[in-house]
């Protein structure tokens, strides 16, 4: 995924009329969609192809499982359509090399979580967020995930990351910000209730963009 407005949507509405129209009217403005649980628990993997017309998708399944399971996933997640897939990290190089296998085979990425944005991501997470990124790394993964609710985490795992992908989610509604996630080293920022639950997504996506260009 090349760099482009750098805005990814998080599309965590669970109307699949609401996600279809919020995809057509943005889909031509951001550089990918980011699909979750809640919307796909919802409307059913096939939604990702509806989705796809609009802009690439990223499937943020969360991958956590051992090798076999995880492969399984990716794969009807690839076959579904989705042209990236974000899984866990803690569960081991294993695990996380099993996804990059199964991406490898069609063609797609992988990106993989260190530290998370919320408050928790502190009770855990943050204490291995370097050695995670490392892993990452060693995977062969596209990319990972990191908080922008943290700019300075953010840089500090920039350092760490060289040359891979960094997509940060956190702007927003939980509290972080665009232009600070892209200077501490972001590539791409995650924005979803700050952009489907506000009277005008389009031009809260466009504003985005501005911020993100300067
Ligand atoms: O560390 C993470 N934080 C996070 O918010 C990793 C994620 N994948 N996300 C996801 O990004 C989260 O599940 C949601 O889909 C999106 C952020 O949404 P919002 O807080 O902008 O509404």
């Amino acid at each position: 995924m090349t760099p482009r407005t750098r805005l990814i949507i998080a599309l965590d509405v669970t109307d699949r009329e609401e996600a279809l129209a919020i995809a057509q009217k943005l889909g031509g403005a951001v550089d990918a969609i980011k699909v979750n649980y809640p919307l796909v628990l919802s409307c059913g993997l096939g939604i990702i192809k509806d989705i796809k017309k609009y802009a690439s998708v990223i499937a943020d399944f969360k991958v956590a499982d051992i090798p076999n399971t995880n492969s399984l996933i990716c794969r009807e997640a690839f076959e579904a359509g989705a042209d990236g897939i974000i899984c866990q990290g803690f569960v081991g190089s294993d695990s996380v090399e099993a996804c990059v296998d199964v991406a490898n085979k069609f063609g797609r990425d992988v990106y993989v979580v260190t530290e998370m944005s919320h408050p928790g991501a502190l009770d855990f997470m943050q204490a291995h967020a370097f050695e995670l990124v490392d892993l990452a790394l060693k995977s062969g993964a596209s990319g990972i995930i990191a908080p922008a609710t943290r700019p300075e985490r953010l840089a500090e795992i920039r350092r760490r990351a060289e040359n891979m992908k960094i997509l940060a989610p956190g702007v927003g509604a939980q509290g972080g910000d665009a232009r600070k996630a892209v200077e501490a080293g972001a590539d791409f920022v995650i924005v979803g209730r700050s952009i489907y639950n506000v009277e005008d997504p389009y031009a809260a996506a466009v504003e985005f963009i501005e911020q993100l260009r300067q």
